[in-house]
């Protein structure tokens, strides 16, 4: 909780994973985004019952997890099925028939290991649109520091994390201090995008590398606000569902 009543808590933005060193993660509540499609099929397995997700870096690891846990393997590489795991990066993939009650190793190119770097921090959560609400709530009940840190693409600053970054930051800036230009930046994107988001969202790279895969039906449903209430927190190696 923030001590003095008077002052806000800091709410930061860091467009990249490059960036994330620069905040000051110790002190801070940190949401790991990675709207294609990492951190928004998370929301989606919890919406749909898991018990638990173990974010990891490598496909040896996630292999080896699975069999120490007893849980399903899942995740991309570029978009694709990963070699040697059975399930995707994809929201669809998991129904509740499929995943309630199931533990999900996975990983991704971007935001699983966003997920493995950040150590330390008071707290850290999953965020996209389909779980929108339940982490603007969480940020507001919580009044601690906040980094959005967007898991971008290999480094590189993307548009998609970067409107929910600004989706969050527009929902709950009256109860924070927003000093920086990386927050403005994307809560003017969003802003001015708000009312129909997909033809920005149209122009990106991982629309075009997503859409080459047949993924169009993915990218529709990770732009949906509230599809899928969840609140993944990071407790040790696992996520748990905390809604
Ligand atoms: O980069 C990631 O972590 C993935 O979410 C990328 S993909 O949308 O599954 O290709």
């Amino acid at each position: 909780m923030n001590s003095n009543p008077e002052s806000k808590p800091q709410l930061e933005v860091s467009l990249s994973p490059a960036l994330l060193p620069l905040c000051n993660v110790k002190e801070s509540i940190v949401v790991i985004i990675d709207v294609l499609r990492a951190t928004s099929t998370i929301a989606t397995v919890f919406y749909n019952g898991a018990s638990a997700v173990i974010p990891v870096a490598t496909i040896k690891e996630c292999l080896a997890a699975g069999e120490k846990y007893n849980a399903l393997t899942a995740g991309e590489r570029d978009g694709r099925v990963a070699p040697e795991l059975s399930h995707g990066n994809s929201p669809f993939e998991y129904p509740e028939e499929f995943i309630k009650g199931q533990t999900l190793v996975l990983t991704t190119t971007n935001g699983t290991r966003l997920l493995q770097k950040v150590k330390n921090a008071k707290a850290v959560i999953t965020g996209s649109f389909p779980n929108l609400t339940a982490v603007c709530t969480y940020l507001i009940q919580q009044s601690h520091p906040v980094i959005l840190a967007c898991a971008g693409w290999k480094d590189k600053v993307n548009i998609e994390d970067m409107l929910f970054a600004g989706a969050v930051t527009n929902r709950i800036k009256e109860r924070f201090e927003v000093n920086c230009d990386s927050a403005f930046i994307a809560e003017n994107l969003y802003s001015q995008h708000q009312n129909d988001l997909m033809p920005l969202v149209e122009k990106t790279s991982h629309y075009r590398r997503l859409e080459r895969l047949g993924l169009l039906n993915d990218i529709q449903y990770c732009f949906t606000a509230d599809i899928a209430p969840s609140l993944p927190i990071l407790r040790g190696a696992r996520l748990e569902n905390d809604l």
